[in-house]
């Protein structure tokens, strides 16, 4: 397969994801936040000032939140709260914005997709052609964004 296949084969899946290495420290990350539960570190490509991503140690099967079943609520919730403490850790006294991408059309950047695809699968290189291609959910290990230090605008596009 092309390297540009390769790419597109690896997701979405449940292989083990950039947030997965993070977790067990196989890469480094600016992390803001940690308890038995969950880890909290700044985004690689920030859309905010601040931009920290929210994510449980334990996948359980949640590649998205469009996996959740029922089990999951505990931990969905917990996500939940950590976000409002980290928050307010941050300062983001005057407000902030929690942000689930989800599947292909529920996107950040093409270019944060692309950086994490590349990154993921250990391609040397993906050319100009794929990156307009892929827009979606880029790492599909449940994640909620925390966004702040900014007024946001709406609709978020
Ligand atoms: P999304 O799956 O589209 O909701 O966004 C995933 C986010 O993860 C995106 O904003 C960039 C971020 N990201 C990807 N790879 C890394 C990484 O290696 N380190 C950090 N800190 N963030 C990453």
């Amino acid at each position: 397969a092309s390297e540009k296949e390769a790419a597109l084969a690896a997701v979405p899946s449940d292989a083990p994801t950039i947030f997965d290495k993070i977790i067990k420290k196989e890469i480094p990350a600016n992390i803001v936040f940690e308890d038995e539960k969950v880890l909290a570190f700044r985004d690689i490509a920030p859309q905010a000032p601040i931009h920290i991503v929210i994510i449980p140690k334990v996948k359980d099967g949640l590649t998205g939140i469009s996996k959740a079943e029922e089990k999951h609520c505990e931990i969905l919730g917990y996500l939940l709260y950590t976000a409002k403490l980290i928050a307010k850790q941050e300062g983001l006294e005057d407000g902030f914005r929690l942000v689930i991408n989800d599947g292909p059309k529920g996107c950040t950047t093409q270019l944060s997709g692309y950086l994490c695809v590349q990154r993921v699968t250990n391609l040397p290189s993906v050319d100009l052609d794929f990156k307009t291609i892929f827009a979606g959910q880029s790492v599909y290990y449940i994640h909620i964004h925390l966004l702040g230090g900014r007024q946001m605008n709406w609709p978020p596009g």
